[in-house]
């Protein structure tokens, strides 16, 4: 049978690919394309040449796993090859079942039989790893490579704290196998480090797409006191030449003897039995998944019983014993259909990356923020580009890199526009800040919508159905250019609206109505100023009182409410300042929008401020509770222990070492009338 031209061609692509993309990944350590997008092309190779074996070549990546050596490695040929391992990639139960089924099938099982016992483990996402001690000394680590031949990295793998160099009874000759890997912080601390040492000029650094990456960059680093300064971690997972040592009969007695030898063996490797069990194992570790301090990009299952294991043997290099289960990829290529800029309440403008859909980390992504102009140019992201997407938990999706290899020719480098997109104002960056602003304020057609909402919002002013398309519509048709012309709204202006009958437009009037009656923290939050959020609101409000002192006050009144600092406080001032924002508090308070006013706080100098009052003992009719309380609202300090700084000291029955303490410095010391008198002044 011959094979069509058409497949011909497409097996000799996939292999001139995979050729391609493996070097950058294993020799290069700078991959081009995501892993699954790897893996997706492995396979489709994979099955061409299942059904037309004719197209297999001695030379295709599916035959040879790995890599090469780098020039500089000297090469090692491993005592026991170290395996390759089967990916089920099958979402939950499918791939846990295909396993276990495929399992009891070579073993002759019936249905009937007992479940069989498997070892689960992490799929740690690192750099495969094998160690070698004679006589209990690390004499040599080297990296997988294609599983025959690896490199000689031992100068680089003494340097990972987690290696072991010295064995407490360990056998004569022990290889282990593991993960060697980067945790996620050390990833993130690492790459704030290349960030700094780019942006002082330092010309052949660079950061690191992932931890994975990192890890492998650092292994490989053919400098040691390079690689010296990169944290790696390890785990171990599987061995290879043991002698000398004891008999055993299951993987988990071999990786808790490892354990007991000094090696780290992550505490998430469990015992299962049967389908149910590997299942049960993939959704709670994939649950747990984002939370864990390092990445992983699976699971792993194993048979336990090395006598079973030996019996399943392999097939070309894959054990028939275990299966790498993974979970939906985190990264997948996509590309740039444009860059879009966002503006926000406050006028900053963010550069948003439109992107051809994608499914990634299990929703569909078409959005990613490039957060700001700095941003954008380090990742130097292009309409048309082909670039990758990463999604991981609950964290907003972000572009990974570019894939410089598909760029096309004509592409632009982006900038961020000099003027405002929504109303063409002026866009300026202030000294040291990391944003532009458009310098609109109201007039921006934007601007004024994301104030208008963010007034209307239930935790502001709480006017229900004034949502994103009203209010998109009535600020287009200018029947809305200020908050309070919310108020001056009748059923006139609304029912001109579309998709807004009568029936709406009156809910909506009623709701305007209602909205009127709120209190003073949710009218100063819902006025959108600066850094001035939820907590920062009710702060003023508890502190002041009133609206009109906030409005008044100067910076340094502003500064004795607890919880404001400069920033705030400079930030309200200058709203307060604004004749524009004094005539919308104006307008809005004569529109009838109202809440009930506190006692002005701190008209009188409290009686107290500035003193250090110290309780002690049991005072006879006031709690412990409700002293301290008095004492602070008339400004006291209350502290814990008597020192030269105490201004009184509250002596209640069995006052103790206070007391004593109290006399010994000369601070003055009441009783319960005492403190009394003192709160009235
Ligand atoms: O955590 C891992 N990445 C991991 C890799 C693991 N937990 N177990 C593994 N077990 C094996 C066999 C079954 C061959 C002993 C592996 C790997 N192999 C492996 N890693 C890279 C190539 C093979």
């Amino acid at each position: 049978m011959t094979v069509p031209a058409r497949i011909q061609e497409r097996a000799d692509a996939l292999r001139e690919l995979l050729h391609h993309h493996a070097h950058q990944y294993y020799v290069l350590d700078t991959p081009e394309i995501p892993d699954a997008e790897y893996d997706r092309l492995f396979r489709e190779l994979q099955e061409l040449e299942e059904t037309h074996p004719e197209l297999l070549t001695p030379d295709s990546p599916t035959q040879r796993v790995g890599g090469r050596a780098l020039e500089g490695f000297a090469k090692v040929r491993h005592k026991v090859p170290m395996l390759s391992i089967r990916t089920e990639t099958d979402i939950e139960a499918t791939g846990a079942r295909n396993f276990d089924a495929r399992v009891r099938r070579e073993l002759g099982l019936k249905e009937a039989d007992a479940p069989i016992e498997y070892v689960a483990e992490l799929k740690f996402d690192g750099l495969a790893i094998s160690l070698r001690y004679e006589a209990g000394v690390l004499v040599q680590a080297a990296t997988r490579g294609d599983g025959e031949i690896g490199e000689d990295v031992t100068q680089n793998i003494r340097t990972v704290g987690q290696v072991p160099l010295r064995l407490r009874d360990a056998p004569a000759v022990l290889e282990v196998r593991g993960e060697v890997f980067m945790r996620r912080d050390d990833f993130e601390r690492l790459n704030e480090l290349q960030r700094e040492k780019i942006a002082k000029g330092a010309k052949n650094e660079k950061t690191f797409v992932n931890p994975r990456n990192a890890a492998a960059g650092a292994v490989r680093q053919l400098d040691p006191a390079i690689a010296r300064q990169r944290p790696l971690s390890f785990f171990a997972y599987g061995w290879g030449q043991i002698e000398g040592g004891p008999a055993f009969d299951t993987h988990h007695s071999v990786l808790m003897a490892l354990k007991a030898w000094g090696f780290p063996v992550s505490d998430r490797i469990t015992v299962a039995r049967g389908a149910d069990d590997l299942i049960a194992y993939h959704q709670a570790v994939g649950r747990d998944r984002d939370a864990l301090p390092f990445d992983i990009d699976g699971v792993v299952y194993k048979v336990n019983s090395l006598a079973l294991q030996k019996q399943l043997g392999f097939v070309t290099r894959e054990p028939r014993w275990a299966v790498a289960h993974k979970f939906p990829a985190q990264e997948q290529l996509t590309t740039v259909e444009s860059i879009d800029v966002y503006v926000g309440r406050t006028g900053k403008l963010t550069p948003v990356a439109r992107l051809q859909p994608v499914f990634v980390g299990g929703v569909t992504v078409t959005n990613a923020t490039l957060h700001n102009e700095d941003e954008a140019r380090r990742k130097d992201v292009r309409v048309g580009d082909t670039v990758i997407v990463r999604r991981a938990g609950d964290v907003i999706p972000e572009v990974v890199a570019v894939v410089p290899e598909k760029r096309q020719a004509a592409s632009q480098v982006f900038t961020m526009p000099r003027t405002c997109p929504v109303c063409g104002s002026e866009a300026v960056r202030e000294e040291g800040e990391a944003d532009y602003r458009c310098t609109g304020g109201l007039f921006c057609s934007a601007q004024r919508k994301h104030a208008i909402l963010h007034f209307a919002q239930r935790r502001a002013l709480d006017i229900e159905g004034l949502g994103e398309k009203l209010v998109d519509q009535m600020v287009e048709a200018g029947v809305i250019r200020t908050l309070p012309d919310l108020y001056r709204l009748g059923l006139a202006n609304l029912v001109t609206l579309e998709r807004m009958g009568e029936k709406s437009a009156q809910n909506v009037l009623a709701a305007l109505e209602k909205s009127k009656h709120t209190t003073l923290p949710r009218f100063l939050y819902g006025l959108g100023i600066r850094h001035v959020g939820e907590s920062t609101a009710r702060d003023l409000a508890r502190h002041f009182g009133q609206l009109d002192p906030i409005m008044e006050a100067s910076v340094e009144r502003l500064l004795e409410v607890p919880d404001v600092g400069p920033i705030v406080a400079e930030s309200l001032h200058a709203f307060f300042q604004q004749p524009h924002n004094r005539e919308v508090i104006e307008q809005l308070r004569a529109c009838g929008v109202q809440w009930e006013e506190g006692p002005p706080a701190v008209q009188a100098p409290k009686p107290l401020s500035g003193k250090t009052v110290v309780l002690t003992g049991t005072l006879p009719t006031l709690s412990r509770e409700e002293a301290k309380e008095m004492l602070e609202s008339a400004g006291a300090k209350v502290a814990g222990s008597v020192s030269k700084k105490t201004d009184y000291v509250v002596a209640g029955a069995e006052a103790g070492s206070k007391l004593d303490k109290a006399r010994e410095l000369g601070v003055a010391v009441l009783d319960e009338d005492g403190l009394r008198g003192l709160l009235a002044g």
